[in-house]
């Protein structure tokens, strides 16, 4: 098993119709079907997604303009007011879908809940009552901090329902890495937990929070409201730190919903890029209702007795479109789960499909290579005839990850939707749908209804059939990012500039290279910047390179992604060392656990490498492509006529 390489997709050919017994009961239920869909959407882009605004959303007030476009400033349903909260809840207990489950959750020590729209909405009041109490106001910003518990989706709610903007931080980031995030967006106040479960052990959350927020370092933060989950102790400082359970039995379940404007600022979500620290991606309110609400709609070909499941958490954008906003905007019941498969428990996932018959589930190819290494008795052992669609979503899939997803968890009767997308675009791009789509294992096939995606070289011109180039979007569509909080500049570089735009047309590149084969289908083949992806989560390594240097032993770091059988990508570093510093095993295990103070356990290196010196052009950069192939165990490929000193890489090999 491992990552594609150019070789093995190139030589993929093979075609799989989608099920004929799923095309008959699909809303979108051919290729024609869907060609008519994205050429009635091309021709018109903005009377596409008005007329869909105005069928699948509710609206307190509608929209004059569908799009005000100042590139690379888009301004989607200018004028129309709405609330997203109102959509995911309050629109549907006027239905048959009052008492309808609309979350399922599992907790990882086996105890569950169930909460209805009804339900779901009545905690979603009360939390939005408990924040106004503590002061949030409509603008402010709100730091999420959660285990994946039913009030991490509640507290998403109960921001949107009253205006105030959510940040939500992934529970794996160290209080460091929490503090910079809470900073920089001002957060007012946040919501966390003692703690939570994560693999058979309760990890401390709070503890995390009077970290991050300690001494004043994080001034903007007045209040702390924490759920009680794991029962562990915890220190709640008079005045600024309120249980939820205790202010929840006076909070009225009484919150109308604040009618926002349609771009208002809905959350704000940190994100790694290839250079500096990490961008806040800003999204507002009406376009990413939308666009979240149609994908999850076609793509998963939702219907009503739909058991839905997305294995992601919470803390990045997956969780936000597609756990909470996107199901729920269509009442749909989406479900939770707080537990990983584990050594005590390898096939938790398949039970919990068992138990809840779950119809569509939604992973990452991190997971599936995962679930193959832990062997198929595990999936056969499980009655998983309840699916009927699969979906994968993260990283590239490599064929043979694909096929046995088809094969095996899928019975080879369950389309599977590889969905190419990012923080940054709120929803699907590239995506099959699954009763209109040929798939092909390792390719997210085609746009999404509305999207103009395209394969360019640097001066935007299109790529021939099956040669190599940058993925683009051509044309605005509603829910991608706004801008990098507070830094309109970035954004604008990061995004807009790679490709000049040329004659009016703006190119938005994302960092991703990709090809598109004689049929038009898309093949992405991974970042062409310095982002990694370990374990389906996106890092950037000048970050880690940051964290490593910030130790005192550490005159330089240069971080590269190995190749990885499971995790796709691990991290990898080399390091030079301050004079007085020698390379050591000690030194070694103190510097990977530096890294996992300063951001994360998902950042730690796999390996560190001391060496005297990196290999450098003349003008003084690091050479990475040639620490790729150390790092990757390959001999140097390609010119290295540049390296300045050549006796660095002998040296470098003969760490090896
Ligand atoms: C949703 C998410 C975004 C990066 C993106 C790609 C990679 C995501 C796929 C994929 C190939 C896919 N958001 N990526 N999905 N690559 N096929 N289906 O992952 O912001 O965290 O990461 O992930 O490189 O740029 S993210």
């Amino acid at each position: 098993m491992s990552q594609p390489t150019i070789e093995s997709i190139l030589q993929e050919n093979r075609v799989f119709p989608p099920p004929e017994e799923f095309s008959r009961e699909a809303a979108i239920a051919s290729l024609e079907d869907y060609q008519q869909l994205y050429d009635k959407a091309k021709a018109d882009p903005q009377a596409f997604w008005a007329e869909l605004a105005e069928k699948e959303l509710h609206w307190f007030q509608k929209w004059d303009t569908v799009l005000d476009w100042q590139p690379p400033v888009a301004k989607w349903f200018v004028g129309g007011k709405m609330n997203i909260s109102y959509n995911c809840l309050d629109r549907h207990l006027t239905t048959w879908r009052k008492n309808k489950a609309a979350l399922i959750w599992e907790g990882e020590p086996g105890d569950s809940r169930t909460l209805t729209y009804a339900q779901l909405h009545r905690e979603v009041c009360q939390m939005a009552n408990v924040l106004k109490e503590l002061g949030v106001q409509k603008g402010d910003v709100v730091g999420i901090y959660m285990p994946m518990i039913p009030e991490a989706a509640i507290a998403m709610l109960a921001c949107a329902r009253i205006g105030a903007a959510h940040s939500v931080v992934f529970g794996g980031f160290s209080s460091e890495a929490l503090r910079d995030r809470l900073n920089d967006a001002e957060a007012k106040l946040v919501i966390t937990a003692d703690g939570g479960y994560r693999k058979d052990k309760a990890v401390p959350l709070k503890e995390q929070v009077d970290l991050a927020i300690a001494n004043n370092h994080a001034p903007s933060v007045k209040n702390v409201l924490v759920v009680q989950r794991t029962g562990q102790k915890v220190h709640m400082e008079p005045g600024r730190d309120h249980w939820w359970h205790d202010l929840k039995l006076n909070a009225s379940a009484d919150c109308p919903a604040e009618p926002m404007d349609s771009e208002d600022l809905l959350f704000i979500l940190y994100t790694s890029g290839s250079t500096g620290k990490p961008k806040g991606v800003v999204h507002t309110t009406a376009g990413y209702n939308l666009y979240t609400h149609m994908t999850t709609k076609w793509t998963f070909d939702l219907k009503d007795t739909d058991v839905y499941w997305c294995t992601a958490d919470v803390g990045w954008i997956t969780g936000h479109s597609y756990i909470v906003y996107g199901p729920l905007s269509n009442g749909a019941t989406t479900l939770m789960y707080e537990g990983a498969p584990r050594p005590s428990n390898p096939g938790c996932f398949w039970d919990v499909i068992e138990k809840y018959g779950v119809t569509i589930f939604y992973t990452a190819p991190t997971a599936i290579r995962a679930f193959i290494k832990m062997g198929e008795h595990l999936p056969k052992a499980r009655n998983l005839s309840s699916l009927r669609l699969l979906g994968t979503v993260g990283e590239p899939i490599n064929p043979e990850a694909w096929m046995w997803y088809h094969k095996i968890i899928g019975n080879e009767r369950c389309p599977i939707v590889d969905t190419w997308w990012q923080t940054e675009t709120g929803g699907f791009m590239l995506t099959p749908l699954p009763g209109a789509t040929p798939t092909k294992p390792g390719s997210a096939t085609f746009p999404f209804p509305g999207i103009l995606a395209e394969v360019v070289d640097l001066d935007g011109n299109p790529a021939a059939d099956n040669e190599g180039g940058y993925l683009v979007i051509k044309h605005p569509w509603p829910s991608m990012m706004r801008t990098v909080y507070g830094d309109d500049e970035r954004f604008r570089r990061t995004y807009w500039e790679h490709i000049a735009p040329k004659d009016g047309q703006y190119f938005y590149f994302a960092g991703d290279g990709a090809r598109r084969d004689e049929e038009g289908y898309f093949w992405v083949m991974g970042r062409v910047d310095d982002v990694i992806s370990v374990a389906g989560h996106r890092l950037g390594t000048m970050e880690i390179e940051s964290a490593l240097v910030s130790h005192p032993a550490v005159a330089e770091a240069a971080v590269v992604g190995k190749p990885d059988e499971l995790k796709g990508e691990e991290v990898f570093a080399f390091v030079t060392l301050e004079g007085d510093y020698e390379e050591s095993e000690a030194l070694e295990k103190e510097l990977k656990q530096h890294v996992v103070n300063e951001i994360g356990a998902i950042a730690r290196p796999g390996e560190i490498r001391f060496t005297d010196a990196m290999p450098k052009t003349r003008s003084g950069k690091i050479m990475r492509r040639l620490l790729r192939n150390l790092a990757a165990g390959q001999e140097i490929a390609g010119d290295t006529s540049t390296l300045e000193d050549r006796t660095v890489l002998d040296k470098l090999r003969g760490g090896a």
